[in-house]
């Protein structure tokens, strides 16, 4: 077999059947026309900003999880978390991590964000989200999704490049 039909494609991801190596979750915490992001110094994407988040640890569901993590990485306690997408991203490089990561959205949280040894946080204002410091799938989802709409997406990276994509919108009742 030549080396071309080794490699793997993008499109030749088959994702019915796809099942996740390692499970994540995200949390974006909204006050007014604000987001609250962070500048990620820990594991998978530091030096990025995200939202607040990680895996989803042995016993945890996905929003359990997301209330753990926010709590270590900026110390805030958030309840009412709305579910509104789901991001599975394969990566096609040496680590073929397949990760699958719920994002949910809230208004509601307890405290002041702080530093931590995870992450820096930041209010930021939805017009001027620095997309350009983000994973490159990001901005294909999170406006859409600050506006209140729900989504599935499928991704393939190959290190910090994005591939291929497909995304998906929903109504917010489709949406479990
Ligand atoms: P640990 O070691 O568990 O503290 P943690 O911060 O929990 O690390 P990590 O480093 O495994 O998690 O990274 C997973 C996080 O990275 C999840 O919150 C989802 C996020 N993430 C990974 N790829 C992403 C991508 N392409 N776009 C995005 N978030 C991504 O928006």
């Amino acid at each position: 077999m030549s080396k071309e039909y080794e490699i793997i494609q993008p499109q030749m991801i088959e994702w019915k059947t796809w099942q996740p190596s390692m499970l994540s979750s995200l949390v974006f915490i909204c006050r007014d026309a604000e987001v609250l992001l962070i500048r990620k110094k820990t594991g998978l994407g530091a030096g990025k900003i995200n939202a607040p988040g990680g895996k989803i640890e042995h016993g945890e569901n996905a929003e359990t999880a997301a209330i753990r993590e926010v709590e270590e990485e900026v110390k805030l306690k958030v309840k009412d978390l709305k579910k509104m997408g789901t991001l599975k991203f394969q990566f096609i490089d040496g680590s073929n991590l397949a990760l699958h990561c719920t994002v949910f959205k809230t208004l509601e949280f307890i405290g002041e964000p702080e530093e931590t040894t995870e992450a820096t946080p930041f209010w930021c204002n939805n017009n001027e989200i620095p997309y350009k410091e983000m994973w490159a799938d990001d901005i294909c989802w999170l406006p859409g999704m600050l506006e209140g709409n729900c989504f599935e997406g499928e991704f393939v990276f190959e290190g910090d490049s994005m591939l291929w994509k497909d995304i998906r919108w929903h109504q917010i009742d489709q949406e479990s």
